[in-house]
């Protein structure tokens, strides 16, 4: 009886290993496309997708990847583009998002939510539901986010679980109007769009209404925007400073910002040298690009000539809004906030130390994003120093961001010069959801000796992590 009883027990928990065990590997193994596994396609010493497996996209026991769950839920990511090829063979019919509540081709608006057969999306440039890629860019986008896993001869895209929303603001020009990105943003947050690609760059994006913004972001929208290719800054680019989105620099191979990147309030950043990803058909993008020297032709890819290689920002935000958009099929009830404190807490530090102007809170850590607690985040900011009188002596006042959902500790901190080699610690730094509040202040008697400083706030997050904010102050 006892014996049995053992056994019935050893039994049990031999059971309950399997299931656990078993769950703890229903998780995507990586894909195995052959331009994935690839390297060297024209002639290249790095991988063929290199963008992807340099933000933790990779084959290896640690890809990020490996953290998704293969029951994972469909998401609704809408490209706001210059349409798609949807016949190209390496994007799947069912990756694109269908209306529900329309059916097509009836000449009936029959969701009545103003736009009459929009089945896959719409075309707010000619007023129809047949938003068709005639400039590639588009496609090109959309192919980061969903190229399908199982066309072996292709390109592997971040989210197998994506579901693309096809909304044209851009014409085959490069053009678009202010009026029709707020138009297309309104749409993606009215019809379940939980994030939002925009790569349509500085000019455009300087047009887009911050009321559009703002709709989307109380709706729930991760918004991921490009920084744009202008090199300058975008402090005077409207809402691509905005902290209601995640404006994405681009990095190179030696994961600094590309010369072409736009800077100032940029988010985060990711590769965005050489990408590869899908031609449309009849298309070839840089041909448009200004001030590149371009032979037509040079960026195809294989041999049918339907894949494509291309540089900007407009092609590191997609990385982005895929790691949002795996994020959200692996946990549906993620917030907009969340997803968008977590990219930027867990992004890898890059170019200059702590969160910088050029690569923001640094290049998107795909791993450390999806391994996140929900709640994470460790944010860093000075937004700036002014002197003021404390008492009979002047203090410098540092004011900026302090935060993390457990906070560990927060420091200021001087040290002599543009690159200090060593730091003195002048006092904690007070908790602050930023991004002006007051952090502390330094005695004037600390900044002697030295005409330029650098100030940081250095925060340490109780599970170890820190993450640091500097601040040039000139005495001179
Ligand atoms: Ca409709
Ligand atoms: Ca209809
Ligand atoms: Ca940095």
């Amino acid at each position: 009886m006892m014996r049995t009883l053992a056994s019935l027990l050893i039994g049990c928990s031999a059971l309950g290993l399997a299931a656990s065990a078993q769950a703890q590997t229903a998780t995507l193994a990586p894909p195995d496309n052959q331009y994935f596994v690839g390297r060297g396609s024209w002639g290249q010493k790095y991988p063929d997708q290199w963008a992807l497996q340099r933000i933790g996209f990779d084959a290896s026991p640690n890809s990020a990847w490996r953290l998704v769950r293969r029951d994972a839920k469909p998401v609704i990511v809408a490209v706001i583009d210059t349409g798609l090829d949807w016949n190209h063979k390496n994007i799947s019919w069912d990756n694109i998002w269908r209306n529900p509540k329309e059916i097509p081709d009836n000449g009936i608006d029959d969701d009545g939510n103003g736009f009459v057969d929009d089945v896959v999306g719409w075309d707010f440039f000619e007023r129809g539901n047949k938003p068709w890629d005639h400039d590639g860019h588009g496609t090109f986008v959309s192919g980061i986010i969903a190229g399908r896993w199982d066309d072996k001869e292709g390109v592997a895209g971040i989210n197998p679980f994506v579901r693309l929303m096809i909304l044209k603001g851009i014409n085959n020009f490069g053009h678009s109007r202010g009026s029709y990105l707020a138009e297309a943003i309104t749409y993606a947050a009215d019809n379940g769009a939980r994030v939002i690609n925009l790569s349509v760059g500085g000019k455009h994006i300087s047009e887009v209404a911050q009321a559009a913004i703002d709709y989307a972001y109380s709706k729930g929208v991760v918004i991921v925007a490009a920084a744009g290719n202008e090199a300058a800054d975008i402090r005077t680019y409207g809402v691509a400073a905005s902290d209601k989105v995640i404006t994405v620099a681009s990095t190179g191979f030696d994961d600094e910002r590309a010369v072409f990147s736009n800077w100032g309030k940029v988010s985060v950043a990711a590769p965005g040298i050489d990408v590869l990803s899908l031609r449309a058909r009849r298309t070839d993008i840089m041909l448009g690009v200004i001030g590149v020297k371009y032979t037509a032709g040079e960026a195809y890819v294989g041999p049918d000539k339907r894949h494509y290689r291309a540089s900007g920002t407009s092609f590191s935000a997609p990385l982005v809004a895929g790691v949002a958009s795996l994020m959200i099929a692996n946990d549906p009830n993620l917030t907009n906030k969340q997803v968008m404190a977590i990219i930027k807490s867990t992004a890898r530090d890059a170019g200059t130390p702590g969160v910088d102007q050029y690569t923001g809170y640094g290049i998107v850590d795909a791993v450390a994003a999806l391994k996140a607690p929900k709640d994470y985040f460790l944010f860093a900011g000075i937004n700036r120093v002014e002197v003021v009188q404390q008492g009979k002596a002047p203090v410098v006042r540092v004011r900026g961001t302090a935060d993390a959902n457990a906070l560990k500790s927060a420091h200021i901190e001087v040290g002599a010069g543009e690159t200090p080699t060593s730091w003195k610690r002048v006092g904690a730094a007070k908790k602050s959801t930023g991004p002006d509040a007051v952090l502390g202040d330094i005695p004037a008697a600390a900044l002697q000796g030295a005409k330029i400083w650098q100030i940081r706030v250095v925060i340490e997050h109780k599970d170890g992590a820190t993450r640091e904010a500097r601040f040039k102050l000139n005495l001179g």
